[in-house]
């Protein structure tokens, strides 16, 4: 089982898209593991895009993520990486495919709605960033055995 942080930018929770959105993941089959709806502080939106520290997007990036509230989410289930990823879209909107979150709901890469880890071991980083371990479920669905083979 991996484990991926989705978090709903504030854009996707300004227009009113954040129940849309979880709805997306869950019909997915991912599991819910954790979920809150929180400001996140530039303290933790520079931690989280660390990666991306010195390229023409940051700063506007750092001011994006934290604007607004947004819905954090801690995802689990097999190839939960990729099939995230692929539920979201490719990061430019305008080469999302139809069908993906971004390639319904977005049009610019600055206002793309939705973050995804992009492998399980900044899936397990990423969420240990945004959730403490209590805010964290372990349970079993009992849909479980119909979607995980
Ligand atoms: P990802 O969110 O699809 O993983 P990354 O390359 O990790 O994409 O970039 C992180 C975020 O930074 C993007 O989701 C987007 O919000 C923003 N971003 C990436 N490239 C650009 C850009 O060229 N202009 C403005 N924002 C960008
Ligand atoms: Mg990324």
């Amino acid at each position: 089982m991996e484990r991926t942080l989705i978090i709903l930018k504030p854009d996707a929770v300004q227009r009113g898209l954040s129940g849309q959105l979880i709805a997306r993941f869950e019909q997915r089959g991912l599991r819910i593991i954790g979920m809150k709806f929180i400001a996140v502080s530039r303290e933790l939106a520079q931690k989280h895009y660390a990666i991306h520290e010195g390229k023409s997007f940051y700063e506007g990036l750092v001011n994006y993520i934290t604007s607004g509230p947004v819905v954090v989410i801690a995802l689990e289930g097999t190839n939960a990486i990729q099939a995230a990823r692929n539920t979201i879209g490719a990061t430019r909107p305008n080469e999302a495919a139809p069908g993906s979150i971004r390639g319904d709901f977005a049009i610019e890469v600055g206002r793309n709605l939705v973050h995804g880890s992009d492998s399980p071991e900044n899936g397990l980083i990423e969420i240990a960033n945004f959730f403490n371990e209590p805010e964290l479920v372990s349970w079993a669905r009992s849909t479980d055995s119909w979607i995980f083979e």
